[in-house]
């Protein structure tokens, strides 16, 4: 680090400086500092979704871009990832709202052979905040764990997240025990993560696929009133 970085004051640095060198501090794996700057565009304002988007993944679209290209490497991009989760921390009871009526429940989690975790996190952290309850199971499910999840949590929704061309494909496999089961109609499914797209989504028979955390929020508000819609016929 030069001395000129030693020597930068976060809180002194006006906020079209501040989030750039937030993404800096990201990219560097700075965890405090990345918290800082977080602390500081709350002081002054910031909504919590508008660091979320234009500090921190933004920020880590950066790192993306440079792991892809080979100028980053698997430790300093799990530092970036964990600098990235601690602004996450001090925003999620932010996100969180209480007593809020729910407006459903949904089962979460990142598919089989994939240990991706940050966007996953981020949705079920919003969806949370918009009013549904979230059962998160991590990293790496099987098909038994979502189907185990989904039935003893009496869940609306089924969210799958994907972050790897490999591992995308096996959101087929759990839609597909859904509808062997005869239980397809029971669950809303979103499905999510960089690699997949709309056209992935359909030929897989999710319900939808959510570009981003607020369009899964915006889905599921949809979709689960349509749903409550349909029972109430
Ligand atoms: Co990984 N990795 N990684 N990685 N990694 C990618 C995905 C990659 C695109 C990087 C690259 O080459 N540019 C590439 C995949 C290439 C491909 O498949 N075509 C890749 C690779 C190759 C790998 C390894 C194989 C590397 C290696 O070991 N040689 C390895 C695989 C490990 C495994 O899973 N088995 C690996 C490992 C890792 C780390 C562990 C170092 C770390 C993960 C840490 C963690 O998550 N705890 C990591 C990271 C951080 C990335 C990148 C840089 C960033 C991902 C991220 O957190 N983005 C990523 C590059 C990229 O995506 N551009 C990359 C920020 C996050 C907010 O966005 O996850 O897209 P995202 O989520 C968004 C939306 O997609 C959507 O909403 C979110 C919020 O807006 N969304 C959903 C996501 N899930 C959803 C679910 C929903 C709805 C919406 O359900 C309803």
């Amino acid at each position: 680090m030069s001395d000129e970085e030693d020597d930068l004051i976060l809180s002194e640095l006006p906020d079209e400086e501040l989030v750039p060198q937030m993404m800096d501090d990201l990219y560097d794996g700075m965890k405090e500092e990345v918290e800082e700057g977080v602390n500081i565009l709350l002081e002054r304002g910031w909504t919590p979704y508008d660091i979320l988007t234009k500090a921190l993944v933004e920020g880590m679209a950066i790192v993306g871009v440079d792991f892809r290209d080979g100028i980053l490497f698997v430790p300093e991009v799990l530092l970036a990832a964990g600098a990235m989760k601690g602004g996450m921390e001090i925003l999620k009871p932010l996100l969180v709202e209480t007593g809020a009526p729910r407006l459903g429940k949904m089962v979460i989690g990142t598919v089989k052979g994939d240990i991706h975790d940050i966007g996953k996190n981020l949705v079920a952290m919003m969806m949370e905040g918009a009013g549904f309850e979230i059962v998160d199971l991590g990293i790496n499910n099987d098909v038994d764990k979502y189907i185990d999840a989904l039935k003893a949590e009496g869940a609306d929704i089924l969210g799958m997240s994907a972050l790897l061309t490999t591992t995308m494909p096996y959101m087929k496999v759990v839609i597909d025990t859904l509808v062997e089961t005869g239980a397809r109609d029971d669950y809303i499914v979103l499905v999510g993560g960089a690699p997949l797209n709309e056209e992935f989504g359909k030929a897989i028979g999710a319900d939808a696929y959510c570009r981003d955390a607020a369009v899964a929020v915006e889905t599921a508000k949809e979709l689960i009133m349509r749903k409550h819609n349909r029972g109430a016929d």
